[in-house]
C-alpha cells in the first residue's frame, strides 16, 4: 500500500528550532505521520508551550533544550536524548535566523551569529546525529535550505551565503553518507508567513510583490511543509539523495 511508505511510525525525529513557525509546523507533521519528535529550541519555556500545543492534538513529543551553534552543547544532547527517547531516525536542521542590512554596512558581529545559527549548526548537528546513523546503516537528515539557496536579493548577503552553503553541504553529504544508507535532502521554503517575515509581511510593498512575484499569487502557510518533510524523513524517497525540494509556490522557477 503506497501510502504506508509515509507511515514513521516507530521513528524517532528531533527537529532543531522547532518551538514556532516553520521548525513547529515540520515537528507537528511528523508526529501525525507516527514519529517519536524531540522539539528543540533554545528557550525551555517555549518548547514546553509547543510540546502543549502538540499534546492538545493528541500527539506526544520530547522537548530536548539546547544551543545548537555549541558543539558541546549538541554533543551532549544528542547522547541523551538517544539514551531517553532513543536511536534518532530523522534528524530536521531547521534553526535558522535572519537580519536584514545593507551589505557595506553588515556589523561583522552579526555575520559571525546569523553563520553560526544557519550553517554551523546543520554541521554540528548533522555530524553528531551521522556518527551515530552510520552505525546503524539508516537515516534520514533534512536540511532546511531556503529558495535563497538559489536566489539573491538586497540586504539579506549574509542569510544567503548561508542557505547556499547549505544546499551544497546537502549534496557533499548525500556523496559521504550515501553508501551508509542515510539519505540527505534539504527543502526550500519560498516565502512564509512567520516571525521571521513579520516586517516583510507587514511592509504592503514587499507583501504585494512576494504576492505577483509568486505564481501561487501568496504566503505560503507553515503547514504546507509538512507534506515535503514526511516525504522526505519516510521510507518513499529511500532512493532520493542530495535533493533540494522547493517549496515556494513557483516563485524561483519564473521570472
Ligand atoms: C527575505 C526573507 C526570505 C525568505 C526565506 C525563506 O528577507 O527575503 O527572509 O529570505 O523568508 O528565503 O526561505
Amino acid at each position: 500500500m503506497a501510502l504506508n511508505l509515509f507511515n514513521l511510525e516507530g521513528r524517532v525525529a528531533l527537529v532543531t528550532g522547532s518551538s514556532q513557525g516553520i521548525g513547529f509546523s515540520i515537528a507537528k507533521g511528523l508526529a501525525q505521520a507516527g514519529a517519536h519528535v524531540v522539539l528543540n529550541g533554545r528557550d525551555a519555556d517555549k518548547l514546553g508551550t509547543a510540546r502543549e500545543a502538540i499534546a492538545a492534538l493528541g500527539l506526544t513529543c520530547h522537548i530536548s533544550a539546547f544551543d545548537v551553534t555549541s558543539a558541546r552543547d549538541v554533543a551532549a544532547a544528542i547522547e541523551v536524548i538517544e539514551e531517553k527517547v532513543g536511536p534518532i531516525d530523522i534528524l530536521v536542521n531547521n534553526a535558522g535566523a535572519q537580519k536584514r542590512a545593507p551589505f557595506v554596512d553588515y556589523d561583522h558581529q552579526d555575520w559571525d551569529k546569523l553563520v553560526a545559527t544557519n550553517l554551523t549548526s546543520v554541521f554540528y548537528v548533522a555530524q553528531a546525529v551521522a556518527k551515530r546513523m552510520v552505525a546503524r546503516k539508516r537515516g534520514k537528515i533534512i536540511n532546511i535550505a531556503s529558495v535563497m539557496s538559489e536566489l539573491g536579493r538586497p540586504t539579506i548577503v549574509p542569510y544567503t551565503a548561508t542557505k547556499g552553503a547549505v544546499k551544497t553541504m546537502t549534496r557533499a553529504l548525500a556523496a559521504e553518507l550515501g553508501p551508509q544508507n542515510i539519505q540527505v535532502n534539504a527543502i526550500g521554503p519560498g516565502y512564509f508567513a512567520t516571525e521571521l517575515n513579520k516586517a516583510l509581511i507587514e511592509n504592503p510593498e514587499f507583501n504585494g510583490w512576494v504576492k505577483s512575484r509568486t505564481p501561487a499569487g501568496r504566503w505560503g502557510e507553515t503547514d504546507e511543509l509538512i507534506g515535503a518533510a514526511v516525504f522526505l524523513a519516510s521510507s518513499a524517497s529511500d532512493y532520493v539523495n542530495g535533493h533540494l525540494l522547493m517549496v515556494d509556490g513557483g516563485l524561483s522557477v519564473v521570472v
